[in-house]
């Protein structure tokens, strides 16, 4: 059961309020702040290969564990896989032609590595790299940049199967060989490139809970898991720069801020521990070349072995930080936490909070607690919302979304993230989580995403309220002019 706000920007009220003054899919009066963003600001949506393109099998396509972790009863609460998902790979040309209506400068997406390489390594298959050469070709004629992910989870099964996956470093050195691929193939239209998406989610949900791919359960994985994928980052990096030295590069990171669940000493210590395990474990070692301390000296039996050059190599210079940002959680202090002593959770904070379908709180103000951190802490690098957004329950009535409480959520958000630009970060852009509604993991479709509603019988693209209200707020923050990407 969802629980909202009684009073505030969330509720009920100031909801039906914005529908009264019709601010709901056509003005732009949030009340919520400045919206207006400087010129060059890049507007866009993102998705992710496996969430959106089904056709796991077609052309040649290996598959990756996350066809073989759906394939496993239980392992998501509806029972689907992502054979079909959104169809995109067959729609893409639709799917293009709905980022131009809404005016996306920029589009990011992901290339699912077994269709390049269905085997992980060794042969490519060209009829997935056409794929990706077709879609890139149709998001230039349209005037939308692309922004591809070359790591959203979706490893080849067979990597798994031989090698462990990323408990492997030499996973790390086939990706960057499959990198390589795609950018030799690529590299003459795509300009910035995000190497891997949210390493702690993939370490954490994908091998200690095992609630999510590869489904592995053993909290000796975690550090390894990371450690590979920021080597994986790091070759990477350098032979894309080596192949196409004009190429802009960064990564995509969850921020969720920790905050100590009541005013003790203990629980403040809790959060502090909270946010060096998921937060400062990439940033820090991408950014200053070093590990949080306070995990080094907690975890230092289950660091990975590491080779000389390692940390070098992962904190080569980034063009841009990708920031993925949804909400924050609060952490206790437990003694009978392994190692860590802190429980750290986003669902037990006060009654009457503002939630999301996820059961995620809606908190803005996250953007200027996260870009002051970077400011202050970390050199205040480039940055790009890599994701943002929110599910909520969505219902097609006629030929209509009405999804006032995504509006909501978005206006407060970005007039946050406006906020923290007036106070002197540097962010470049803005990519919204979902272009379109998705194959949300364990998830299933049951949660959705995205500013297009999807109509999964019929495969039918309705643009919601939400997406009307973006569409405009573009328009509006462009001020008749082009396309600032493309
Ligand atoms: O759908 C995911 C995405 O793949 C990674 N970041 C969070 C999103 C919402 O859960």
């Amino acid at each position: 059961m969802e629980r909202r706000a009684a009073t505030g920007p969330g509720s009920r009220e100031a909801i039906a309020g914005l529908e009264r003054k019709g601010a709901v899919g056509g003005g732009m009066d949030q009340g919520e702040g400045d919206l207006s963003f400087p010129e060059g600001f890049l507007f866009g949506a993102a998705t992710a290969a496996f969430q959106i393109e089904g056709a796991s099998e077609a052309d040649g396509k290996g598959p990756s564990i996350w066809d073989a972790f759906t394939r496993r009863a239980g392992s998501v609460r509806t029972g689907e896989n992502g054979d079909i998902a959104c169809d995109h790979y067959h729609r893409y040309r639709e799917d293009v032609s709905l980022m131009a209506e809404l005016g996306l400068d920029a589009y990011r997406g992901s290339i699912a590595w077994p269709r390049i390489y269905p085997e992980g390594r060794g042969r490519v298959n060209p009829a997935g790299l056409d794929f990706y050469s077709r879609l890139t070709d149709a998001l230039l004629a349209a005037g939308i940049e692309p922004f591809f992910t070359l790591f959203h989870w979706d490893l080849p099964q067979r990597l798994q199967r031989e090698l462990g996956g990323f408990r492997s470093r030499e996973t790390a050195a086939l990706f960057a060989d499959y990198v390589e691929t795609v950018v030799r193939a690529l590299g003459d239209r795509v300009r910035r490139w995000i190497t891997i998406n949210e390493p702690w989610e993939f370490a954490f949900f994908g091998h200690v809970l095992g609630e999510q791919a590869p489904g592995v359960r053993n909290p000796l994985a975690y550090l390894p898991v990371i450690h590979n994928l920021l080597l994986a980052h790091g070759l990477a990096l350098e032979r894309i720069r080596a192949l196409r030295p004009k190429s802009e590069v960064g990564v995509a990171l969850s921020y969720t801020p920790i905050f100590p669940a009541t005013e003790s000493a203990r629980d403040a210590w809790s959060a502090a521990v909270g946010n060096a395990f998921m937060n400062h474990i990439s940033l820090k070692p991408l950014l200053k070349g070093r590990y949080p301390e306070l995990i080094a000296r907690r975890l230092r039996l289950f660091f990975p072995r590491m080779e000389r050059g390692d940390l070098e190599l992962i904190s080569r210079p980034l063009d841009f930080v990708g920031i993925n940002y949804y909400s924050r959680e609060r952490a206790s202090y437990r003694w009978y936490v392994p190692f860590l002593r802190s429980w750290i959770t986003g669902r037990d904070s006060a009654e009457g909070v503002e939630r999301t379908a996820m059961g995620w709180e809606v908190w803005p103000e996250g953007f200027g607690h996260i870009l002051s951190v970077l400011r202050k802490d970390y050199g205040n690098p480039p940055v790009y919302i890599t994701e943002n957004g929110a599910a909520f329950v969505d219902s097609l009535v006629g030929d209509r979304v009405h999804d006032p409480r995504r509006v909501s959520f978005l206006a407060r958000y970005l007039a946050a993230l406006r906020r923290s630009m007036e106070e002197g970060s540097d962010v470049r852009g803005y990519f919204l989580w979902s272009l379109m509604d998705n194959f949300e993991w364990s998830y299933g479709t049951e949660k959705r995403f995205g500013i297009v509603y999807v109509d999964y019988p019929s495969q039918r693209r309705i643009i919601k309220d939400s997406g009307l209200w973006y569409r405009d707020l573009i328009r509006r923050s462009r001020g008749g002019r082009a396309h600032a990407g493309g």
